[in-house]
């Protein structure tokens, strides 16, 4: 038997995954003040004003406007404070996620 101990020439190949990214989505609806809609978006989503105040046009004209892409934790965690804040004051704001693609 012999004593020689090979060893691979080349490292191995480690493949890590990107984590699935989710998209978080902001719903128009009749009765929030677009005022407190971009109050919310600047506050949650750390968007100056005019940022914000896009997504909330965007939002009231289409529909819907994806505001940001995050994990899939942060995406749901970031939507559930941003529309409990409006559910404080009263107001059927809402924010959902869906996956990124
Ligand atoms: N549509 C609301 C209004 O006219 C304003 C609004 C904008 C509400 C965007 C929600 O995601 C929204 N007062």
């Amino acid at each position: 038997m012999s004593d020689i101990t090979t060893r691979p020439t080349t490292k191995p190949e480690i493949k890590t995954e990107r984590p699935r990214l989710h998209k978080v989505i902001l719903l128009n609806d009749d009765y929030t003040p677009r005022e407190f809609v971009v109050v919310v978006l600047k506050a949650e989503f750390r968007m100056s004003e005019g940022q914000a105040h896009r997504v909330m046009v965007t939002a009231h004209q289409r529909g819907a406007c994806v505001v940001a892409v995050f994990t899939k934790d942060v995406a749901e965690a970031k939507a559930t404070n941003a529309t409990d804040a409006a559910r404080k004051h009263g107001y059927p704001l809402l924010f959902t996620t869906e996956p990124d693609e």
